[in-house]
């Protein structure tokens, strides 16, 4: 069975891949499985029939026959628990690959994704610049705990697993943001993830999907 996801019809990013189905696009050509795709618009987001897939009208969202999930993370988790590839079999090394998706999603990706909301809605706020500068440096002690751990392995424990897939999307945000950049280990690595073909082919997808919008 075919599953299909949830999309922005229109991407805020203008095709650059950071809306949330990037992960899933790239955890479903990872593993080989083929996958439509729904657009949605920020309207229909909101109306009762997406709101019955995720309550808080967003997107992704998966569905595979009878199962509807939402959140990201365990949309990846799922497509990684039924397919070879994305979890090792070693029992404890896979618990830490599941521990590197969590470290992810609840520790390295909030304040980079709030530095991100601030950037779009507090630019013109007295304290911006004081705001600012307190997410970056949270953002800095994330990135140097993370790059300590990282040494010079290409991947966080052994082989590449769903908890890089997710770190390298979360890290894909400060693109730009020089922060990345003082630590080029940390650059290496996202750059390793982007190069992978399974990124490249989810990447073009979804970017399709914005050019196409463009008309
Ligand atoms: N925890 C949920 C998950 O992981 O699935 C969060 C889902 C989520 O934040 N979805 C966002 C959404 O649907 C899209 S990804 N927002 C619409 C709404 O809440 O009304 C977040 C996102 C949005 C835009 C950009 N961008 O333009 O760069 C990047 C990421």
């Amino acid at each position: 069975m075919t599953p299909i996801i949830t999309a922005f019809a229109r991407s805020p990013d203008r095709g650059q891949g950071l809306a949330r189905d990037m992960r899933v696009r790239w955890a479903l050509e990872e593993v080989g499985q083929a996958y439509d795709v729904r657009l949605v618009s920020f309207d229909q987001m909101k109306k009762p029939t997406h709101l019955a897939l995720q309550p808080f009208g967003q997107i992704p969202t998966y569905e595979e026959g009878d199962l509807v999930l939402f959140e990201s993370g365990a949309i990846v988790l799922h497509v990684a628990q039924h397919h070879a590839g994305l979890l090792p079999d070693d029992t404890n090394a896979r618990a830490r690959a599941v521990m590197w998706m969590f470290a992810a999603l609840d520790t390295v990706e909030p304040p980079i994704f709030e530095r991100t909301l601030a950037m779009i809605f507090e630019r013109d706020e007295p304290w911006y610049a004081q705001r600012l500068q307190g997410l970056e440096d949270a953002i800095r002690k994330r990135l140097g705990g993370l790059s300590a751990r990282l040494g010079d392995g290409d991947w966080l424990d052994g082989a590449f697993s769903a908890g890089d897939l997710l770190m390298v999307t979360v890290l894909r945000r400060l693109h730009g943001s020089g922060l990345l950049e003082e630590h080029p280990s940390l650059s290496r690595y996202v750059a390793r993830g982007e190069a992978r073909p399974a990124f490249r082919r989810a990447f073009e997808a979804q970017r399709a999907v914005f050019a196409a919008s463009e008309g």
